[in-house]
Order: C-alpha cells, then sequence, then structure tokens
C-alpha cells in the first residue's frame, strides 16, 4: 500500500522524507498540509500533533519525521537509510539537523523572507530568529567530513544522514540570496555532495486531496 505524506514543498523534515522515498524508489501520494495551527485537516488524522510531516499509510498515521524515516526503513529495507551499521549515528544526527542547523537555516529564511510569509507564521515562528554565522559554522561540519573526498558523509553510500544535512542547506539556498557567494563560500566539497544527494530525487510522487486520505484511512484496516 503506497505511503501518503501530509507536508508542504518548503518543509525542509518533509525534503528528508522525500529524498528517502527516491533512494529507496517508492511510489507515494502527497497531501498538502496546512501550515498554522489551528490545523483541522491534519489534526483530525493525528489526534492533535501539530507539526509536519506526517505520514499515513492506510489508517495508520506516523508522526515525526524521525519515527517516518524508521518506519519506512522497516518496510523497504533496500537500499538502506542506514548503511554499514549507522543506524545510531545516522539517528543521533537527526537532533543536530533538527534543532541547532534547522534553527540557524529556518531561522534566516524567515528573517529575510519576512514579506513573503503571512504574519500570523511570523508570529508563530519568530523564536526561530538567528544570524547567519550561525548557519556558515554547521556547514563547515559537513565540507569537513567531506574533505578526504568521499562521495557521502558516511562514505561510498547514501544515507540519512545525508538528508539531515543537505535539507538545511537546501532551505538556505532557495530562500536566502547571499548564500550561495558568502554563506557557503568555499564549501566545494559540500557543493558537490549536494548535486549527488539531489539527483537521488523524490520517488514517484502523486498529489491528493486531504478528502482521498481521510478515506483511505476510513477504508483500510489496521497494520495493512
Ligand atoms: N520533530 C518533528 C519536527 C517537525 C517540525 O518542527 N515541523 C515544523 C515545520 S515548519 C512544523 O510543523 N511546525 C508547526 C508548528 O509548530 O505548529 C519532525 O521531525 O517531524
Amino acid at each position: 500500500m503506497a505511503s501518503i505524506m501530509h507536508h508542504f514543498d518548503a518543509l525542509p523534515f518533509g525534503e528528508k522524507i522525500r529524498l528517502i522515498f527516491g533512494l529507496k524508489s517508492l511510489s507515494w501520494k502527497s497531501v498538502d498540509a496546512e501550515l498554522i495551527m489551528p490545523k483541522p485537516k491534519l489534526t483530525a488524522s493525528t489526534g492533535g500533533y501539530r507539526t509536519t510531516p506526517v505520514m499515513q499509510i492506510g489508517s495508520d498515521i506516523y508522526c515525526d519525521s524521525r519515527l517516518i524515516a524508521e518506519e519506512l526503513e522497516a518496510r523497504y529495507p533496500s537500499p538502506s537509510i542506514f548503511p554499514g551499521g549507522s543506524k545510531g549515528l545516522c539517528m543521533a544526527l537527526s537532533t543536530w539537523s533538527d534543532t541547532d542547523f534547522h534553527i540557524a537555516s529556518s531561522g534566516l529564511t524567515i528573517a529575510i523572507k519576512k514579506d513573503q510569509f503571512p504574519p500570523e507564521f511570523m508570529a508563530d515562528r519568530k523564536a526561530y530568529f538567528k544570524g547567519f554565522m550561525d548557519l556558515r559554522a554547521h556547514a563547515s561540519l559537513i565540507e569537513e567530513q567531506l574533505s578526504d573526498s568521499r562521495r557521502f558523509w558516511l562514505g561510498g553510500e547514501p544515507s540519512l544522514a545525508d538528508f539531515h544535512a543537505y535539507v538545511e542547506i537546501w532551505t538556505a539556498r532557495a530562500y536566502v540570496p547571499f548564500s550561495d557567494n558568502i554563506i557557503f563560500a568555499g564549501f566545494w566539497k559540500m557543493v558537490e555532495c549536494e548535486a549527488r544527494v539531489k539527483a537521488i530525487g523524490h520517488g514517484q510522487r502523486t498529489d491528493i486531496s486531504t478528502e482521498e486520505a481521510s478515506e483511505a484511512a476510513r477504508s483500510s484496516p489496521p497494520n495493512a
């Protein structure tokens, strides 16, 4: 049964999962999620959990990108997002990506693009605002890890660690005009690795409505 992901295109946590779909060559369904609370469509399925992404398989709901990654790995083990027994390391790195690195990247994005976001969204996310030196410091760790010209963070194969690193860079590049030539200047190995991760793609995506997702939940047994 195809996975249904509730997310939105600009979401770095969602991009991580889209890359997992890509690595595992999966077909999946996409539902546009609401951005800010109240989120009646999303919370109707989750029972009140507020953040995105959320994954649905039949009538089963998986909240949090870490749980989603583990569930996809369990259902579709090959190719693994944890090559060479790297699950512990990859899961530990989610804390780095999802907190400090994410706050530096999305905080700067929101601060710079403030005119493009609705005032309610700005008020909701204002705790994220940060300067860009943090972002360069986090990116320098990626460059350091790749400095022996390995193809990916952990060696020759892509892993969830690459996706943790990639999505925060991807957010900044998409929204912060001086990210290419100032914030990430000189990080050539990182640029090459980004191209490899991007080429993994998102698998086969089909857009569906919230109503279609709800119908899939109603008509499927648990553990489908
Ligand atoms: N631990 C969660 C975090 C996801 C997260 O923070 N999503 C943000 C994306 S902007 C969100 O939905 N925030 C909405 C809110 O806090 O209401 C995960 O890994 O999925």
